[in-house]
């Protein structure tokens, strides 16, 4: 008996139903929803806008020629309860869920000819390049150039309808096609200026720049600039009363969840607060908004990371709930 020898060939996952130089931006679109995406922009590599992001993007997959930004949105409730964990826990699982998604959608693009890769949402990142730009693939700018909203002023891509409450990535697939997305015509931020009156360090601004110094010390207190506080307040302390003094039993806590789990965000109130696009909206009255979700975070009774004689350290200092922890460590860049 002759044996066929692509008889043994598993089946692909799903069937072909277009070759690759036939791909539509419309049966992409069907193939990244039906894979569980909430949403999907497509830009192509050669556009002015990504001048300053195109190297990266070519590093991390050399046959670009279309990103596909993808969107899942986050449940808004989770992301604005007063019980932080919760919305860590909302932020993690949706970071699986999009690489899931992401991962669905290659796969069935690679049965179809299309080869491609996937930039993750966010950690791991690049550390080799530390203390630069340790990301390859900038979601916030596909996104906005693939026309799934702009950036508010807290600095998040706010989308028409899940509002800043979204989780992105970003797939570098190897195929051209037919049309691209483009930037919307309007932003949905009204600069009602909720985000910048509840975040406990001044990151966001109405006339500068965002704060990311002032943001990263405080939000993300327990992944490596706290770590290497951490590390510094151990080797300088001659016992464990010492050690105590400069790291209390509540963070070196906080420390030990992170590394044992996943990064506790320590904040994100600026995307809590949003009240644009069609979910991140008021749900009832605005009145009831403020006493529910923006009075209890800004009000929360936490410690505060700040850098010592920063813009950072006088707007925590305002506000009374908040007990100020001065940083050693700071990140030599
Ligand atoms: C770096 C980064 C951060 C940094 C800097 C934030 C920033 N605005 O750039 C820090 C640690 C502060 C941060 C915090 C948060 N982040 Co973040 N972050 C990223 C990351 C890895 C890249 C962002 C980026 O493209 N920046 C470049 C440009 C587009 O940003 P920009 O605002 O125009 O410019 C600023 C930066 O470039 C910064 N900058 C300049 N030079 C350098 C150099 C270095 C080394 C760094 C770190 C920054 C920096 O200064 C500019 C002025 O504002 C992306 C994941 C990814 N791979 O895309 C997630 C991402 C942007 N983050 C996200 C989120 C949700 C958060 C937090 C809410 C997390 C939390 N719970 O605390 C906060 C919110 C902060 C805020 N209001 O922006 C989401 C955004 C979702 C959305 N709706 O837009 C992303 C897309 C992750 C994801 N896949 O969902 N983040
Ligand atoms: S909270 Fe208000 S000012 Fe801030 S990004 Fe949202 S709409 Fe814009
Ligand atoms: S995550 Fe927190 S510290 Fe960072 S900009 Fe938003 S509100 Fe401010």
């Amino acid at each position: 008996m002759v044996r066929n020898d692509e008889s043994h060939r598993p089946p692909p996952d799903n069937p072909p139903t277009v070759s690759p130089k036939q791909l539509t931006a419309a049966d992409l679109r069907q193939l990244c929803l039906e894979a569980g995406a909430d949403d999907v922009g497509f830009v192509d590599i050669g556009r002015p806008a990504l001048d300053h992001e195109r190297n990266d993007i070519l590093a991390a997959y050399p046959r670009t020629r279309t990103i596909i930004c993808l969107v899942i949105r986050l449940n808004p409730e989770n992301m604005r309860s007063q019980a932080r964990h919760i919305s860590s826990d909302e932020f993690h699982h949706a970071t699986g869920a999009v690489a899931t998604v992401g991962r669905t959608i290659l796969r069935r693009l690679n049965a179809l000819g299309v080869r491609g890769a996937i930039e993750p949402a966010d950690f791991p990142m690049d550390m080799g390049r530390f203390p630069g730009k340790i990301w390859y693939v900038s979601h916030k700018i596909m996104a906005v150039e693939g026309g799934l909203g702009h950036m508010g002023l807290n600095r998040l891509v706010i989308h028409p309808q899940f509002g800043s409450c979204i989780r992105m990535t970003s797939l570098l697939i190897d195929t051209p096609l037919d049309v691209y997305g483009s930037p919307l015509e309007q932003s949905l931020c009204d600069r009602c200026g909720l985000c910048l009156s509840v975040c406990p360090v001044g990151a966001i601004k109405r006339n500068a720049p965002f704060d990311f110094m002032a943001c990263m010390t405080h939000a993300y207190r327990d992944n490596f600039a706290g770590f290497m506080d951490m590390l510094d307040s151990l080797l300088r302390s001659p016992d464990m009363d010492a050690f105590r003094q400069r790291f209390s039993d509540r963070e070196t806590a906080s420390m030990w969840q992170s590394l044992m789990y996943k990064m506790n965000y320590r904040c994100g109130y600026c995307m809590a607060v949003c009240p644009a696009g069609q979910a991140g909206n008021f749900c009832g009255s605005k009145k009831e908004f403020l006493q529910e979700v923006l009075l209890p975070l800004k009000n929360r009774k936490e410690q505060v990371y700040v850098m010592a004689d920063t813009d950072a350290e006088k707007r925590a200092r305002t506000n009374p709930n908040k007990e100020i922890r001065r940083i050693v460590f700071s990140i030599r860049r």
